[in-house]
């Protein structure tokens, strides 16, 4: 069984995470999503959540790519979990590139940057959804 390891915050979660979750498993039969705690969130990424961690674990366990979901609560945890999990795959979104290679010396693991999806991010489905309430109240 080939097992892919992939991290994020995934809030608000939308296609483009999809579209790396859907890529992400076809490099391999089981995918896990390590999902960054809001702690890890506010004091490491400066990220306010709108969903908790409980609301944004249960949505990815609801997506048929995505096998197993544990908490990502430091940046230093990848190589215990790549090597706990006995991962072949370690993947992230190409705004990552060059950012992770370290695992393919201190792992077996293999190092996959994928293209993000363009258009979409979080910050711009904030800033739509405050221009259509600007235009609204006009
Ligand atoms: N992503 C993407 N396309 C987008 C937006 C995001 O492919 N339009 C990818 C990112 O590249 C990342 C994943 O979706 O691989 C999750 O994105 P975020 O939730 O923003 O995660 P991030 O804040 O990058 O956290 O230790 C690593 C960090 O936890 C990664």
């Amino acid at each position: 069984m080939k097992r892919v390891i992939t991290y994020g915050t995934f809030d608000l979660l939308h296609y483009g995470h999809i579209n790396l979750l859907r890529r992400a498993k076809s490099l391999g039969d089981y995918l896990i999503v390590v999902l960054s705690s809001d702690e890890f969130n506010w004091n490491e990424k400066q990220k306010k959540c709108y969903f908790s961690y409980e609301k944004r674990k249960q949505l990815l366990e609801a997506i048929r790519y995505v096998d197993l979901v544990i908490p990502e609560n430091s940046w230093e945890q990848k190589v215990s979990d790549i090597k706990e999990y006995h991962v072949d795959t370690f993947v992230m979104g190409d705004d990552w590139v060059g950012k992770f290679d370290f695992i393919e010396d201190e792992t077996d693991a293999s190092v996959v940057y994928l293209p993000r999806t363009p258009e979409i991010s979080t910050s711009q489905i904030k800033k739509d959804l405050e221009a259509k309430k600007k235009n609204q109240g006009e």
